[in-house]
């Protein structure tokens, strides 16, 4: 029987890490679409939901959905809850990007964009806010690099780390899919990408069902 491609060594079934998805050239571009998404769409801090209590990332989002959280909860959203305007649109090189790394024909839905300063970080979660576990997510890395940790699908089992580099990869599909992962903490400066540093993480999700041919 053929193994699954796990993340270097860590034995978890359907995670693929992809070191250097991104070109220098294709992150110096993707930044600066990233800069202009901001630009519309600032980011903005979200909070926890019943004590409000504020991530230490900051967050926006591009594409059709965007994820929030607030007292009232986690969810997708169609627009900014700050300015309240329509999220921008999902740059065309994430569509053709999601499209080669899944093969999915169905398109991402939503883009998160997560920003850390050399301090925040990201407690253990699932992404599960979603309709359809079928369809994996796809995480693209910019900027200073993260100790990322990946465990199980079961809060307080092992876990395994390994360094997110500026254009690295990741996707969780399969058992991975609701796989707890986080973000330890940032190697503030380890990247020139950002003038203003720090690291960028896009999350490419579908949000909705996939078609019943499975996209
Ligand atoms: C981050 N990543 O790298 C946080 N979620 O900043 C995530 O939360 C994540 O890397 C789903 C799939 C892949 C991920
Ligand atoms: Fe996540």
């Amino acid at each position: 029987m053929a193994t699954e491609p796990n993340i270097a060594g860590l034995d978890i079934a359907g995670a693929r890490f992809l070191p250097g998805l991104l070109s220098v050239h294709e992150q110096i571009e993707l930044a600066g679409e990233i800069a202009a998404i901001m630009a519309e769409a600032p980011l903005f801090r979200p909070r926890m939901p019943r004590n409000g209590r504020p991530f230490s990332v900051s967050m926006t989002n591009c594409g059709a959905l965007g994820w929030v959280s607030d007292e009232s909860g986690y969810r997708y959203q169609s627009h900014h809850p700050v300015t309240g305007r329509c999220w921008p649109a999902l740059p065309g090189r994430l569509a053709a990007l999601w499209q080669r790394v899944t093969g999915l024909a169905a398109l991402p839905e939503a883009c998160l964009v997560n920003y850390y300063d050399g301090h925040a970080r990201m407690g253990l979660h699932q992404d599960r806010d979603e309709a359809d576990f079928r369809a994996p997510v796809l995480s693209l890395s910019l900027g200073d690099s993260a100790l990322f940790r990946i465990g199980g699908t079961a809060r307080g089992g092992p876990t395994r780390s390994v360094t997110l580099a500026s254009g690295d990869g990741l996707v969780l599909e399969g058992a991975s899919r609701l796989a707890f992962h986080g973000i330890d903490r940032i190697r503030a400066g380890s990247s020139r990408l950002l003038p203003q540093g720090g690291r960028i993480n896009l999350t490419l999700r579908r949000v909705t069902p996939l078609p019943d041919d499975g996209g």
